[in-house]
């Protein structure tokens, strides 16, 4: 792209969208114009953006009749199904963040680090970011699956509210001040862990878990790979945290294991249990990295290890990942 790019961000009011706004503006991403949208609800508000006041625009089928270069999209499924392929028509390029068009072959599914070679393959002209607890995952497991070849991976993980967005986030407000409300779940989050994220399917998993098992393939680009998921909403703020057993075909050195994690981009490796450092929620909220601790042998099989990985969900899980592919289709 030779000149600035024009930007549209679509649902820049929510939780994800006013986070992507705020990477952007850290990372100091070149624009030329900005165009804000979300519904009609936050229409005519103002969002201040590098000191400039926007005024928020309605999504329609016209939003995208104006020279856009890049939009991206975090306003739930239903709105990409119906907008992504129109602004693609008008030819934007959309980095879209629901899951709607994650396992569309056509669709790249991209974590910079692990996989950016996909995102020439946008024959539809949408690059998909993938689910956020898959995204922390894919780095400390590409890192593994290279050197040691994975054969079967058990993800259990303890999911931030923020990650039902706005609602998510007043429901533990409320619940800790004593009146629990159930804005985004069918029961109380405030002290409690509910094991069951987003809807059920007929195989008994949640699709929240299907999301993890099938992006997990789709990245790292092998399907032979065994994954089973249990995914479970606690009462966190601000980042997930995840239990990942691995199982390998190869042997491995712990410490070398260790360090090959250590020297994955965007990983850091906190683990020093003797001084009480491994990764935590609320240190990781509001930073980009990946955190990887409690690195240890699983003695229960010839070659594997559980570790425990923690990401703000909001940033690396989503805006942060968003703004790293729009500045890798920058460099082109
Ligand atoms: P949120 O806080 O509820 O915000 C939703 C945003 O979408 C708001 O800006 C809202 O605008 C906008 N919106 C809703 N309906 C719309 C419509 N018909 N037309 C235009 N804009 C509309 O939710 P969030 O946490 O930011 O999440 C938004 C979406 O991002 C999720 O639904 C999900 O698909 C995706 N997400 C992905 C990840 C990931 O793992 N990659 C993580 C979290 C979320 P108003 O202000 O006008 O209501
Ligand atoms: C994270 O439209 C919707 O129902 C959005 C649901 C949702 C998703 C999703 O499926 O796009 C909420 C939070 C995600 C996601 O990243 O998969």
């Amino acid at each position: 792209m030779n000149k600035k790019p024009n930007l549209a961000v679509v649902g820049a009011t929510g939780v994800v969208g006013t986070t992507f706004l705020k990477v952007l503006e850290e990372e100091d991403f070149p624009f030329d114009n900005l165009y804000i949208m979300a519904s009609a609800r936050s229409a005519g508000k103002t969002v201040t953006f590098k000191g400039k006041d926007y005024i928020v625009e309605e999504l329609n089928e016209h939003s995208f009749d104006k020279p856009i270069d890049i939009a991206l999209f975090s306003a739930g499924g239903s709105v990409s199904a119906k907008y992504a392929p129109i602004a693609a028509a008008h030819g934007v390029t959309v980095v879209d963040n629901s899951s709607q068009w994650r396992m569309d072959p056509d669709v790249p599914l991209v974590v910079p680090e692990v996989n950016p070679e996909a995102i020439k393959n946008r024959k539809k002209g949408i690059i998909a970011n993938p689910n956020c607890s898959t995204i922390q995952a894919m780095l400390p497991l590409k890192a593994l699956h290279d050197k040691y070849k994975i054969k079967r991976v058990v993800y259990s993980t303890y999911q931030a509210v923020s990650g039902s967005g706005m609602k998510g986030i007043q429901d533990l407000k409320n619940g800790l001040a004593g009146h629990d409300t159930n804005l985004a779940y069918p029961h109380p989050i405030a002290g409690n862990c509910l094991p069951h994220i987003d809807v059920f399917e007929d195989n008994g998993y949640t699709k929240e878990e299907m999301k993890m098992i099938n992006e997990t393939h789709k990245i790292l680009g092998d399907d032979s790979i065994k994954v089973t998921a249990t995914t479970v909403r606690v009462p966190v703020f601000g980042a997930h945290s995840e239990s990942i057993n691995v199982e390998f075909y190869n042997d491995f050195d712990l410490d070398e294991l260790r360090q090959t994690l250590a020297d994955f981009p965007g990983v850091i490796v906190q683990d020093d249990p003797a001084n009480n450092v491994y990764p935590l929620a609320r240190e990781a909220e509001g930073t980009n990295e990946v955190y990887v601790g409690r690195i240890r042998r699983d003695f229960s099989v010839d070659y594997g290890i559980n570790m425990w990985v923690v990401a703000d969900n909001i940033r690396k899980g989503a805006a942060t990942n968003t703004v790293q592919i729009a500045e890798e289709l920058i460099k082109e």
